[in-house]
């Protein structure tokens, strides 16, 4: 496999840079990576996206020099399987189910000896049998970012021995249910400020994965130098392309009326 830029990012303690797709077009993912991004977020989870369609967008990253990280719906090993077989680079599982679903997720995405990913040399991923098994299984378990959200009580209450896992590189914190499950949907609140504080540190003194936080998320804005000093490693960019489109079209519109007069 080619080198990961994220995985990059995070061994070299950068923050790594993504930013969602959202629009069910492999294109919005090329034109992600020729704005300069690192990573292309594509998301299973909230969205409509099939098999065929996210196979074709991690096509167009691999195009565009961006990595593919793949938010599945659920920790569901035959469909990770399937889609690291096609070629992705990242996996995020959502609500993970403490440190049982991170062992369990690591199992899914991790070749022998870290994990039990099933083989098939023929594969997209193994470039149709033209590298060897070896190679193959090393690299993939060395550029293959796995990202684990923990987003209620069983992922927040064990997020250190998560952290800890070997095979976890990220884990991850989703602003809506990360809130949903204090009960505070306030923005600004310094309660959830103060626990993620917390949370952050915890994820630093474990030394292992890396904290991912999205950046300017409604549920809580935060920006890149509070998201550098909490020690992120990874960050999805908000807004997405249909609120940037949105506004575009919104400013635009109001341009041309007052023109019109
Ligand atoms: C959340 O906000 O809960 C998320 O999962 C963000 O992607
Ligand atoms: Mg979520």
């Amino acid at each position: 496999m080619r080198e990961n830029k994220v995985k990059r990012a995070l061994r070299e303690n950068r923050l790594a840079l993504g930013t969602y797709v959202s629009f069910a077009d492999p294109q919005i993912v090329e034109i992600i990576g020729a704005a300069g991004y690192d990573a292309a977020f594509i998301d299973m989870e909230h969205t409509t996206f099939d098999l065929g369609l996210v196979s074709e967008m991690i096509r167009a990253a691999d195009l565009a020099g961006v990595t593919s990280m793949i938010r599945i719906p659920g920790n569901d090993e035959h469909l990770i399987l399937r889609l690291l077989d096609a070629g992705a680079e990242g996996i995020i599982i959502p609500h993970i189910d403490g440190l049982e679903g991170a062992k369990r997720a690591v199992d899914a995405v991790r070749y022998a000896p870290l994990g039990s990913r099933g083989g098939a040399g023929g594969t997209r991923a193994a470039r149709f049998g033209t590298v060897s098994w070896e190679e193959h299984t090393r690299t993939s378990n060395e550029q293959i970012v796995l990202s684990v959200m923990t987003e209620d009580e069983k992922g927040i209450s064990q997020i250190g021995d998560i952290a800890r896992l070997p095979g976890i590189d990220i884990v991850s914190i989703g602003p809506t249910d990360f809130s949903e499950y204090m009960g505070i949907r306030d923005p600004q609140s310094p309660v959830i400020r103060a626990r993620l504080e917390e949370l952050a540190a915890e994820v630093k003194a474990a030394g292992g994965a890396k904290l991912s936080i999205p950046m300017n998320h409604p549920a809580f804005p935060l920006t890149a130098g509070e998201l550098q000093a909490m020690g992120v490693g990874y960050t999805h960019v908000a807004p997405p392309p249909p609120a940037l489109l949105l506004r575009s079209l919104q400013e635009r519109i109001a341009d041309i009326r007052g023109q019109l007069g």
